[in-house]
């Protein structure tokens, strides 16, 4: 009790002071959010041993904060903007999947309703992918369901769709920076730029063909896997090797001159010639190699890389563009830039793409924020951060509340002005591990749905539907999870606390349907995997 007293006094004080701070420069910061669409951590130079360099991507974080441990609750699209918005887990904000459950109900609290409160301007430009219309914005213009990379149709308010030309991540910056030309310039504004990049079927734009061609990428370390033990992991359906589509994704042996409706339908004349004239050329590497399969396999997974991390080059080259955009309208100064993803990917971990598992990977996302005079250029964040975290940190940062139905907390206490003593007791006091739930099964990639729990050290998923088990991983031991050790006695006691602390997550976070099937299946389970 005495705890919970002294964490409430240093709440209040530490986000009173971040409220006084904003107060007396009368006007809150800016805010943009630069939301993208599976762009993993292990292709952000920010992030250390990257299979790329992001320069934008990284003056972020070098000029202001890096989270390192930043994880979403339900690693898929739809389900990680609505978190997004409403602070809350799907299983409270009411969208749990991409499929027909994609409705959101537009009527909930949102963080820029909260925020239009505070006299901000809001704006969504881009990749929205929920099923209704955005509301509670000044101004949108949303790529209808997943978008296309050419030619995209945009919806514009109230509801018309117009396609325009060029390259989405293009159009995506320039139009975000035409609305910040328009805007009211007495207001403070929350944009949020909802990028398309890195998303399959990975259409880089015409300037990046073959960006990475000369560099040779070796194969993760469990790019082998053969999931033993691991049952769930054994019968997805998202591997290079047999999931990935020849045609759609890797662009072989594509009849340019009659592509028939499909992303390849999009390209205008121009960027049809340089697309054809770039994967026919790839298409005879492939003639070599279709024929042995370890080749092929090698081929296929080069080509997945090359193909995503030329898309990840324009995404980074829009962010540059809008910093130096900031920069040149004398608002760099007070505008707060936040760069993250819907969640993380698979860059061949596991022998994968896609993301869904609780698996590290995908349970990642990034994260890094600019905040001048709050932050300290080059701040490392190492604690535990959760996408619901995001939405009240955003208002902590415009100096409001966060509402009490909200899941999350604001972090900026971590990571903003206060003093060493302050901060410190603030870390004390904050997550020390996190809950995961995924729902959507069977398509597209026949994930089984799972929830569980993350420590520092362990991680217990406990995967349900089709299967019916638990696995346990040690990542101090075994960072890339490849030994489920739920039947290793020596580490039962590890179990007991870890399915105590899953429970116990549950009940805080009220997903009941999780605690249905815990409760009602957990004394009846074998642990053993088949
Ligand atoms: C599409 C993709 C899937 C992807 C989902 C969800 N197939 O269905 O591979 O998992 O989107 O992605 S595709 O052939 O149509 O590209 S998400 O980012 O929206 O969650
Ligand atoms: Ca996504």
């Amino acid at each position: 009790m005495k705890k919970q007293f002294a964490f409430l006094c240093t709440l209040l004080l530490v986000c009173s002071n971040l409220i006084h701070a904003q107060k007396s420069s009368n006007k809150p910061p800016n805010i943009i959010v630069i939301f993208s669409d599976d762009h993993t951590q292990q292709t952000i130079s920010a992030y250390g041993k990257s299979l790329m360099q992001t320069p934008n991507i990284d003056r972020i974080a070098n000029e202001g904060m890096i989270a390192k441990n930043t994880f979403v609750t339900n690693s898929i699209c739809a389900p990680s903007r609505a978190v997004l918005l409403t602070g809350k887990y799907n299983h409270i904000n009411g969208l749990k999947d991409n499929g027909p459950r994609r409705f959101f109900d537009g009527n909930q609290q949102q963080v820029q309703k909260l925020l239009k409160q505070k006299e901000y301007q809001t704006a969504w430009i881009g990749k929205w992918h929920l099923q209704t219309l955005p509301s509670g914005f000044d101004f949108f213009r949303i790529l209808p369901d997943q978008g296309q990379y050419f030619q995209p149709n945009f919806i514009n308010m109230p509801n018309d769709t117009t396609s325009y030309k060029g390259y989405t991540t293009n159009l995506i910056t320039e139009f975000s920076t035409n609305w910040l030309d328009k805007r009211d310039t007495s207001k403070p504004f929350f944009l949020v730029v909802g990028e398309k990049a890195t998303h399959r079927n990975w259409m880089p734009d015409v300037e990046d063909l073959g960006a990475f061609d000369n560099i040779d990428f070796p194969y993760p370390a469990n790019f082998m896997d053969t999931y033993n033990g691991r049952e769930a992991a054994r019968l997805q359906d998202m591997t290079v090797d047999k999931t990935m589509v020849l045609q759609d994704d890797l662009k072989i042996n594509v009849n340019w001159d009659k592509v028939g409706p499909g992303m390849f339908a999009r390209l205008d004349p121009t960027q049809k010639a340089a697309y054809k004239k770039y994967y026919t050329e790839i298409s005879k590497q492939y003639e070599s190699v279709k024929n042995d399969s370890a080749a092929l396999l090698k081929f296929k997974f080069e080509r997945y890389l090359k193909d995503y991390l030329a898309t990840a080059k324009s995404l980074d080259r829009g962010i540059g563009n809008i910093l130096d955009y900031l920069a040149k309208n004398k608002l760099d100064q007070n505008t707060v830039v936040i760069y993250a993803s819907d969640q993380g990917f698979y860059m061949g971990e596991h022998g994968w793409f896609d993301k869904r598992f609780m698996y590290e990977e995908s349970l990642r996302t990034p994260f890094v924020m600019r905040y001048p005079g709050q932050i300290k250029p080059g701040t490392q964040l190492q604690e535990m951060i959760v996408n619901i975290d995001f939405a009240p940190t955003i208002l902590n940062i415009a100096g409001i509340q966060t509402p009490s139905d909200m899941q999350g907390k604001s972090f900026l206490p971590l990571v903003a002005k206060t003093t060493p003593a302050a901060k410190k007791s603030f870390a004390a006091t904050w997550r020390k591990s996190m809950y995961y739930h995924y729902y959507e099964y069977p398509q597209p990639h026949h994930v089984a749905p799972h929830f569980g729990v993350r420590t520092t050290r362990y991680k217990l998923i406990r995967f349900y539907g089709p299967h019916n088990n638990l696995e346990l991983f040690d990542l101090q031991k075994d960072p890339t999870e490849m030994n489920n050790l739920i039947n290793d006695p020596s580490y039962a006691s590890i179990i007991t606390e870890l399915k105590k602390e899953l429970k116990d997550l549950m009940v805080h976070y009220q997903d009941l349907d999780a605690l249905a099937i815990w409760n009602t299946t957990e004394s009846t389970m074998q642990d053993m995997p088949k």
